[in-house]
C-alpha cells in the first residue's frame, strides 16, 4: 500500500477556521451585480443584507473571528469575497478575477490577509493573462479541483498548482452553461462531496472521479444550488428548507443528527448567482511568527 490516508484529525484541521473575511452588500448589487439571467428577478437589498448578517452571526457563533469590511458601491459583487482569494496552510493566493468589473475587489482583501492575518501572499497579477475565480476552486483537504470556466483559465489553474505545490491539482473542464465549479458542488464534510443533479454537475463529477488522487463519498442532491454548502468547525451550513425543501430532506436523511447542521437562507444572492461559499473566505489560523 503506497497511499497512506491522512489520519482524521489532520484532515479535520483543514476544515477548521479561526478567522473569516466577509464584506457587506453594496446597494448597487440589485441593479449591477453580474448574473447569468434575470429569471430570479431582482434581489431585495434589505433582505439580502439581513441574510448576510445572519450568515456573519453564524460564523461568529462557530467561534470564528470575522473581519467584516464595508461595501463599495463601485464594486456591485464585492460581498462575494470567495472569488478573490484562495487561502490554505498560511498561504493566500490573490486571484485575478475573470470578469473585469471585479478586479478591484482584491485590494481590501489582500491587505487584511497580509497585514492582519499574517498569511504569505502570492499574487496572480504577476502572471500575464492568468485569471481565476475562487468559486472554481474545490479543496477537499487532500487535493484541489479547479473548474476551467468563463472566469478561470488554464494559466490560472497552473498558477494555483504552483502555489499549493504540496497537493495534487486537477483542472476540470466545465460546460458552457455553468458559471463556477462550486455552482453545483462543494464539500459537505471531510471526504464527502455534495453534488447537484443537473447534466453539467454530473459531467463535472465524472471528470473529478477520473482525475482524483483520493477517494470520496458523494451525496447527490436534487438541486444544484443546494450542493453549495460550507463545512467548517465540525458544522455543515447548508441551504434553508424555504430555498430547497427536497434537498434539505436529503441532508436530513443522510446526516440526521450525526452532524451539527445549520440552515442558511440565500434567496436574494441566488438571483445574482451567489451561494453560501461565495460569501466568506475562511482562514485556518495565523502562522506562527
Ligand atoms: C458568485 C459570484 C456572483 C456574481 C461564487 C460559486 C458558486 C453559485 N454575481 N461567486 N464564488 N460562485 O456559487
Amino acid at each position: 500500500m503506497s497511499e497512506v490516508t491522512a489520519p482524521d484529525k489532520d484532515l479535520e484541521r483543514k476544515f477548521q477556521a479561526k478567522f473569516a473575511i466577509v464584506r457587506r452588500v453594496s446597494s448597487t448589487l440589485v441593479e449591477q451585480a453580474l448574473r447569468s439571467d434575470e429569471s430570479g428577478g431582482k434581489p431585495d437589498l434589505a433582505l439580502a443584507r439581513e441574510q448576510h448578517d445572519k450568515y456573519i452571526s453564524c460564523l461568529r457563533n462557530l467561534n470564528i473571528d470575522v473581519h467584516e469590511f464595508d461595501s463599495d458601491d463601485r464594486l456591485p459583487d464585492c460581498c462575494f469575497v470567495e472569488d478573490v482569494a484562495v487561502c490554505h496552510d498560511g498561504i493566500a493566493l490573490i486571484s485575478r478575477p475573470g470578469h473585469p468589473t471585479r478586479r478591484e475587489e482584491v485590494d481590501v482583501v489582500r491587505r487584511v490577509l497580509s497585514f492582519d492575518l499574517g498569511q504569505k501572499v502570492v499574487d496572480m497579477a504577476e502572471v500575464e493573462g492568468a485569471t481565476l475565480d475562487g468559486g472554481d476552486v474545490l479543496f477537499t483537504g487532500k487535493e484541489f479541483f479547479v473548474g476551467l470556466s468563463k472566469r478561470t483559465n488554464m494559466k490560472g489553474a497552473l498558477f494555483l498548482a504552483d502555489t499549493f505545490s504540496n497537493y495534487p491539482v486537477s483542472p476540470i473542464k466545465l460546460s458552457d452553461g455553468s458559471l463556477h465549479l462550486k455552482s453545483f458542488m462543494s464539500m459537505a464534510a471531510p471526504e464527502v462531496i455534495a453534488v447537484g443533479s443537473s447534466k453539467e454537475a454530473q459531467k463535472a463529477l465524472k471528470e473529478i472521479e477520473c482525475k482524483a488522487t483520493f477517494t470520496y463519498r458523494k451525496i447527490t442532491l436534487p438541486d444544484d444550488g443546494a450542493a453549495n454548502c460550507v463545512y467548517v468547525n465540525k458544522t455543515l451550513i447548508h441551504c434553508s428548507h424555504e430555498d430547497f425543501p427536497e434537498s434539505v430532506k436529503k441532508f436530513e436523511e443522510l446526516f440526521g443528527h450525526t452532524l451539527n447542521r445549520i440552515e442558511m437562507p440565500n434567496s436574494e444572492f441566488k438571483k445574482v448567482d451567489g451561494a453560501l461559499t461565495c460569501r466568506s473566505i475562511l482562514i485556518q489560523k495565523k502562522p506562527k511568527a
